[in-house]
């Protein structure tokens, strides 16, 4: 690694760029342990502290990540999920040769809320499945999801549907087509309960997605909170002008 003090471009800047190079070459590959502040200080001949921006920086952006009392390692890849096409979970995780599974820390049949009433088109008689699951990609903690599933939808629905992909309960169960979704996305970072869930720690950037989703015959199915984590995640589309 070079640091040029010369440059205009700020020396926590370079380092961040260097780092970067080499994570993204392969140079340093996942879980390698990394220099720590002095090394570096020391090396460059400059402060701990302009070096501490720099990996700090990595850190939030999911480049690199700390252990207690061990140092600082190269993160692996994120995942890069397209906003294009309407996937399940499972569908996800198959694609990338890995093991879905869910851990359902909450289910209970509930008067649908009324701020989800018009997104279900649902009234206020109506109820709905309230279901919490933290989502695991080979047993590592990705997301949490708090789905509502109308109970019109949901036929005999028990816990142990839970285990598997709920898009593909739903489909069996109802006959009809999961086809299109309505969703947002909003920046955010772990609260203390969902950094204990997702085992990251609190403070850690979040996504935020609010998901509608339809049937063929444009009836909604599903309301999703879900929250990914953001350094394992990366959300890819493509624009046409
Ligand atoms: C995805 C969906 C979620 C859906 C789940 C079904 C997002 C943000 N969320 O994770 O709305 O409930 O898939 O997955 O993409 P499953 O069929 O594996 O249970």
């Amino acid at each position: 690694m070079f640091i040029d003090k010369q440059s205009p471009i700020p020396m926590y800047h370079q380092i961040m760029e260097n780092l970067k190079k080499q994570i993204e070459d392969g140079t340093l590959s996942p879980d390698t342990l990394i220099p720590s502040e002095r090394e570096y200080a020391e090396r460059f001949g400059i402060s701990r502290m302009t070096v501490r921006q720099a990996l700090s920086n990595l850190v939030n952006e999911g480049y690199l990540y700390r252990q207690k009392g061990k140092g600082t390692f190269v993160s692996r890849k994120k995942f890069e999920q397209p906003l294009q096409g309407l996937t399940s979970f499972t569908e996800d995780m198959r694609q990338r040769g890995l093991k879905a599974s869910s851990h359902l820390i909450d289910f209970k049949r509930i008067a649908c809320p009324e701020h989800l009433r018009p997104a279900l088109q649902l009234s206020n008689s109506d109820t709905v499945y309230e279901l919490k699951r933290i989502r695991l990609a080979n047993d590592e903690p990705m997301a949490i999801e708090t789905s509502y599933i109308p109970e019109t939808f949901a036929g005999d629905f028990t816990k142990a549907h839970l285990t598997g992909s709920l898009y593909e309960y739903i489909e069996n169960n109802t006959g009809l087509a999961i086809a299109h979704a309505k969703q947002e996305l909003e920046a955010n970072v772990a609260s203390k309960e969902e950094a204990h869930l997702l085992s990251i720690s609190t403070g850690t950037p979040v996504l935020s997605i609010a998901r509608t989703t339809y049937f063929q015959n444009d009836l909604p199915f599903e309301f999703v909170l879900s929250v990914y984590r953001g350094d394992r995640y990366k959300l890819i589309h493509t624009m046409e002008r």
